[in-house]
Parts: C-alpha cells; sequence; structure tokens
C-alpha cells in the first residue's frame, strides 16, 4: 500500500476573517494522515489574479461558496483519488487539468487551492514532518524578517487614507522573536501616539489589526510609524524603517493617480516624485504596488529612479503569475515579489514563480490575504521556501497570531537561522542580500 496515495477529499463552507464564507478542504491519505484548510481571500485583488469562485445571489449577500465547494467534491475529487499526494506537481497537474475541462464556473481558484493545500499538508504529516520541513528539505530552516502593518487605509479601513498599508519593518533584530517584540511595541506606541493627537478611533482595529486612522495625508502616515518606532525606543532606519504598500491599482482610473483623501489627481512620473520625496525624508525599505497593475510604463520608471534606494515589490503586478514575473524581469520592472498562493490557486506553480524570482535576484515576501483565517500555513511556506520576508498583517487578530506564532513556534523548537534582506538599510540605501 502506498501509505500517501489521496483516498478521500471533503470540502465545505468555512467563515473567513471578514466573515464571509470560504472553501474549506480536508484530504485524507491511505495511510490515516490528513491535512486540512481553508482558504484566504484578498479585498484589494488584482484583476490579473487566479479567479475565485462566488455564488452570487441573496445568501451570505452573493459570497457564498456552495458552487465552489462543488468543485471540489464533483470535479477534482475524482481527479485526484488514488494519486500520491507526495507527488505535488502530478496532483497539482491533475487539479489544473480538471479544472480546466470543467470550466472556471464551475471550479474557482478557491476550490484548485483548498486541494493543493490540503494535499500538500497530509503528505507532510505522512512523512512525519510538517509543511516548511518537507518544503524545505535538507538544512536549516530560514524565518523570514517580518513585516507589520501599522497603519490600514485604502480597501483595508474604508479608504480612510488612499495608500493601503503603512508597516514597520524591524530589520535591526538578531532573531524572529526579537523583530516581533520590536513590532508589537511600534504598534502599542502607534495607539498611543494617535490617541494623544485625538484620534478617538485609534483603539479599533482595520481588517489586518492595523489603525484606520481619518490622517491628512498618506504622509502623515508614515510620519506616525516612524514616531512609533521612536517611541518604542528604537533607531528608525537603523533598528526597523518603514514600509509602504501603496497598492495604487485601487486609486488608479482614466491614466491617473487619484489621491481623493489629499484631493489630488498625480500622473505616474508625479507619483514617482512623490514617493522619491518621501524616501528622502523617512526611512523606507520597500514600497509595494506604487504605480497600477498595467502600468508597466510607470514601473519601469521607478525602477529605474528608484531601485538602488529602497526595494519595489510587484504584488497586483505580479499576482504571482509566472508569465507576468518573467515580463518584469526582462523589462526591468521592480525588484521583489509578493508571493500569495491564491493568486496563483496552485502550490507547486507558486513554487515555480518564487523560485524563479529568487533565481533572477529578485526579493521575495511571502504574504497572507486581508481576508484570512486561523491556518498558519502560509508561514510554513515563507520558511519552506527560504523567502526574505513574511507579510500577515499586524500584531492584532488572532488570524495574523497565528501566522507570527508559527514562524516562533519553529524558532523556539528547529534548528533555523533569520533572513537578512536589508543589510544595507542602517546606511540608507538598499542592497540584494
Ligand atoms: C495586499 C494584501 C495583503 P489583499 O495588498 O498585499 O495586505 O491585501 O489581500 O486585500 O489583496
Ligand atoms: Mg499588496
Amino acid at each position: 500500500m502506498i501509505r500517501s496515495r489521496i483516498e478521500q477529499v471533503q470540502a465545505w463552507e468555512a467563515l473567513d476573517s471578514r466573515g464571509r464564507p470560504t472553501v474549506a478542504a480536508r484530504v485524507q491519505l491511505a495511510g490515516g494522515a490528513t491535512g486540512t484548510t481553508r482558504v484566504p481571500s484578498g479585498a484589494s485583488a488584482g484583476s490579473h489574479e487566479a479567479k475565485e469562485l462566488r455564488d452570487g445571489g441573496d445568501r451570505y449577500q452573493g459570497y457564498g461558496v456552495r458552487a465552489a465547494v462543488a468543485g471540489v467534491t464533483e470535479v477534482i475529487a475524482p481527479a485526484v483519488i488514488g494519486l500520491d499526494a507526495a507527488e505535488l506537481i502530478t496532483v497539482d497537474a491533475a487539479i489544473a487539468d480538471a479544472q480546466q475541462d470543467a470550466g472556471e464556473d464551475r471550479v474557482g481558484a478557491n476550490s484548485t487551492l483548498a486541494v493543493s493545500i490540503a494535499s500538500a499538508l497530509a503528505a507532510a504529516a505522512e512523512a512525519g514532518t510538517d509543511l516548511a520541513r518537507w518544503l524545505a528539505g535538507d538544512g536549516p530552516l530560514q524565518l523570514p524578517l517580518p513585516m507589520i502593518n501599522i497603519v490600514s487605509g485604502g480597501a483595508h479601513a474604508g479608504s480612510a487614507i488612499d495608500l493601503q498599508d503603512f508597516l514597520v519593518v524591524p530589520h535591526g533584530a538578531d532573531s524572529f522573536a526579537e523583530a516581533i517584540e520590536w513590532a508589537q511595541a511600534v504598534r502599542q506606541r502607534a495607539t498611543e501616539v494617535a490617541q494623544r493627537r485625538g484620534f478617538a478611533e485609534a483603539v479599533l482595529v482595520a481588517d489586518e489589526g492595523g489603525l484606520g486612522l481619518r490622517l491628512d495625508s498618506n504622509e502623515a502616515a508614515i510620519g506616525l510609524v516612524v514616531e512609533a518606532i521612536e517611541a518604542a525606543g528604537l533607531t528608525p532606519g537603523e533598528q526597523a524603517s518603514v514600509a509602504i504598500d501603496a497598492a495604487a491599482t485601487e486609486f488608479y482610473a482614466d491614466g491617473a493617480y487619484h489621491l481623493a483623501a489629499e484631493g489630488r489627481v498625480l500622473a505616474a512620473e508625479e507619483l514617482i516624485t512623490d514617493y522619491a520625496g518621501w524616501l528622502d525624508r523617512y526611512p523606507i525599505v520597500s514600497i509595494e504596488d506604487p504605480l497600477a497593475e498595467d502600468d508597466w510604463a510607470g514601473w519601469q520608471l521607478i525602477t529605474e529612479r528608484l531601485a538602488g534606494r529602497c526595494d519595489l515589490i510587484g504584488d497586483d503586478l505580479f499576482v504571482t503569475q509566472r508569465d507576468r514575473l518573467d515580463r518584469g524581469i526582462a523589462e526591468h520592472c521592480g525588484t521583489s515579489i509578493l508571493i500569495k498562493v491564491n493568486q496563483n490557486g496552485l502550490l507547486s506553480r507558486t513554487q515555480d514563480v518564487i523560485r524563479a524570482a529568487q533565481q533572477a535576484g529578485f526579493r521575495t515576501v511571502v504574504s497572507a490575504r486581508s481576508g484570512e483565517t486561523e491556518d498558519a500555513w502560509v508561514a510554513d511556506l515563507a520558511v519552506g521556501w527560504r523567502a526574505g520576508q513574511l507579510k500577515v498583517g499586524s500584531t492584532h487578530r488572532s488570524e495574523r497570531t497565528a501566522k507570527w506564532n508559527r514562524v516562533l513556534e519553529l524558532e523556539a523548537t528547529t534548528d533555523t537561522t533569520f533572513a537578512h534582506p536589508f543589510p544595507g538599510a542602517a546606511e540608507g540605501s538598499v542592497r540584494l542580500a
């Protein structure tokens, strides 16, 4: 008997952190091992992402995933039962074929990912290990540098400000545990600083556990994070710096960038000049999605102008798809890629994307979604794939802490090293590690 042969696949609707339904699946192997997962979901989703299937209609305000669940049980399950879950590429190929035959209106990316992840979790369990080790193979595991959400705007905080995430990157920490301790201090101090300035809403949390404040400008959010870093007793730039996820696709329309909270409309070049000014005034190690998902010319320009000064991370630009990453590498767009498995829909294909990025000298950030669950496997992906950074939101909300806690567990119980993706940060410029 092949113990890792897939024997049973079950699926059902579960809830995510926004209170919306999501696909859950359980894969059982012949030897008895199981893998269970729930699929994450984004709010600032790129239009080139693999498509999740939603039911529409009245039930769950249209967010129901009964059709996607049926896609698992009726289409994918018969295609993978009998396959060896230890052969991830074979399982994923069968899932992809089944989806192609049935069509994306019957099998969504939320259906494919559920089975892909659950199979890998089951295979790791059958092998007597965990997902991080199963993906990494031999050698010490490398823990990612965390980037932690402090202030939220855009689609994650009722558009209080236009840009979506202002994060702290504790790059001077010697261990993952120290990095989390520093980040927690910054998050706490940010609340206090905001309350002192009269923001009563600073006790509330946005979708990823950050502060959703109606600040006067986007730049004010950067200032607040820097102030909180100082209030936490850390030296900005040397021990901890700021990262921004502009999520610019969300405020791009008709060829221009609309900063509604500031009443300004900017061309790409003007927005890049804004960013350059921020880099002059604040310690910023990275800007994610500084420009919109299809503004390749803008991305080329910003890469030419700012790549030596900060990391430029493509999220909506690359959507964890190999063809878009290859184009970005060829056309010199960006220096780094955000890796989200549900943008892709399959674990092995995502692994191919991160490997290609690493080989091209791109930095890598494994990321959760704004709609998450208590599952922690995204932390295992970051560790197993040796990503430089992990981004899962703030130090508040259990669907966020589940991931940080998983890395803390690996650090406490396993032989690990700690990634240092920003060796030049203290000198004011970012160098590739
Ligand atoms: C992002 C993610 C996570 P969403 O833009 O990077 O912060 O947001 O899941 O809403 O796309
Ligand atoms: Mg993003």
